[in-house]
């Protein structure tokens, strides 16, 4: 099977447009927002499935089939990081083919409220058609690998080592202290705060201070070599808590040796920090690049600074990654949250859905 999109100011023009075009034999497999890459073209876009054989009329070139002609190699990448992320909602799609809900019912009140929360159309006509939003994805409030265990005084208990990573700014050095302080020094057992943060000596020395501050000691290392080498130095704490620098788009090179680190070390529980405020389809793109770091949980932070939890839940869905922590607010240590499948799910549906099924 072949997909071809078509773009429209409604999901129905861009319908009526493909239908005109390809007739009735064609599959919908997706409705959605344009993408920002894409807007240009319309707001919505509409994807169809051609069953093998199907005979399209000639294509036409069009603004940014034009444009890809010149693309750079990393404007390709994103473009086939694009298509892999479509092929993943088709297979959605496909699983739950159903038509769009019947405007004016309160499956469609639901699908529209869902979609506002920028939700994926999949998840979003899942729910709406009666799947529960905490089924879509997954939970997990937990520091560390279970497997893994330390001895001290005798006693034997789980090791947690437990790395950030994530884009600028995110807010993992100020998440990390949340959790040493609430975990770390609360349950009194010994914990040690690493930073490999050494390009930028202002961010080591944040660390050390809030370290500093919350009692628990606190190395700086300046390679992926050095990090593996002091984390076996502290193998009899029970927490360590590493801290890394935040690479952008155009860095991800430099990010490699200490991917590959994190990615085989067995003890190694790895949260990928996101903030819940940015743009979906960016949320999505970050994530891809950080895929070679091999992420086991995931951490929304700046919960405070948007109103749409949607791509939280997406994010959890595509990736099959649990949510561990939620983090709202700049405070020391109080802002942060285990994760709970109902307050998210909860957030994503919002208060005047639940009214609205309520009178139902
Ligand atoms: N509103 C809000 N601000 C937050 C939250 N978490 C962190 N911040 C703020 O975001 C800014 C960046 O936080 P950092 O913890 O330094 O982020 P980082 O990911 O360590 O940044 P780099 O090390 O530069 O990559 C700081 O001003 C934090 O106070 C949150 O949940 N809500
Ligand atoms: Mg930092």
């Amino acid at each position: 099977m072949r997909l071809k999109s078509y773009f429209s100011g409604t999901v129905e023009a861009a319908m009526d447009l493909a239908r005109k075009e390809l007739g009735d034999e064609a599959l919908l497999v997706n409705a959605r927002p344009a993408t920002p890459e894409t807007r240009s073209l319309g707001a919505f876009e509409v994807v169809f499935g051609l069953p093998d054989g199907f005979r399209e009329p000639p294509a036409r070139v069009t603004g940014p089939a034009a444009a890809t002609a010149g693309a750079s190699q990393d404007r390709l990448m994103q473009e086939v990081t694009e298509l892999k992320r479509q092929m993943e909602r088709m297979g959605q799609s496909l699983r739950y083919p159903r038509a769009l809900p019947a405007s004016g019912s309160l499956e469609s009140a639901m699908y529209q409220r869902l979609m506002d929360a920028d939700l994926e159309p999949a998840l979003a006509q899942q729910a709406a058609q009666g799947t529960p939003l905490e089924d879509l994805f997954e939970t997990c409030a937990t520091l560390g690998r279970s497997a893994t265990r330390t001895k001290n005084a005798g006693v034997t208990a789980p090791r947690a080592v437990v790395a950030l990573i994530g884009p600028p700014g995110a807010g993992k050095t100020t998440t990390l202290i949340k959790l040493a302080a609430r975990y770390g020094l609360t349950s009194r057992r010994p914990a040690q705060i690493i930073s490999i943060d050494v390009n930028r000596i202002a961010a080591a020395d944040q660390l050390r201070t809030l370290a500093a501050i919350v009692g628990i000691g606190c190395d700086v290392v300046e390679t992926p070599a050095a990090l593996a080498q002091v984390i076996e130095e502290h193998r009899n704490k029970d927490f360590v808590f590493i801290d890394t620098p935040g690479f952008g788009g155009a860095e991800m090179n430099d990010a490699q040796e200490l991917a590959a680190l994190l990615a085989s070390h067995t003890e190694m529980d790895t949260h990928l920090v996101l903030p819940a405020s940015m743009k979906a389809p960016d949320l999505a793109r970050t994530m891809d690049r950080y895929e070679m770091f091999s992420p086991h949980k995931l951490i929304f932070t700046k919960m405070d600074e948007t109103e749409s939890f949607g791509p939280l839940i997406n994010e959890s869905s595509r990736r099959s990654l649990p949510i561990s922590f939620l983090s709202a607010g700049q405070n020391i240590p109080d802002d942060i949250e285990p994760a709970s499948k109902q307050e998210i799910a909860q957030r994503v549906r919002g208060r005047e859905l639940l009214s609205l099924g309520a009178t139902a």
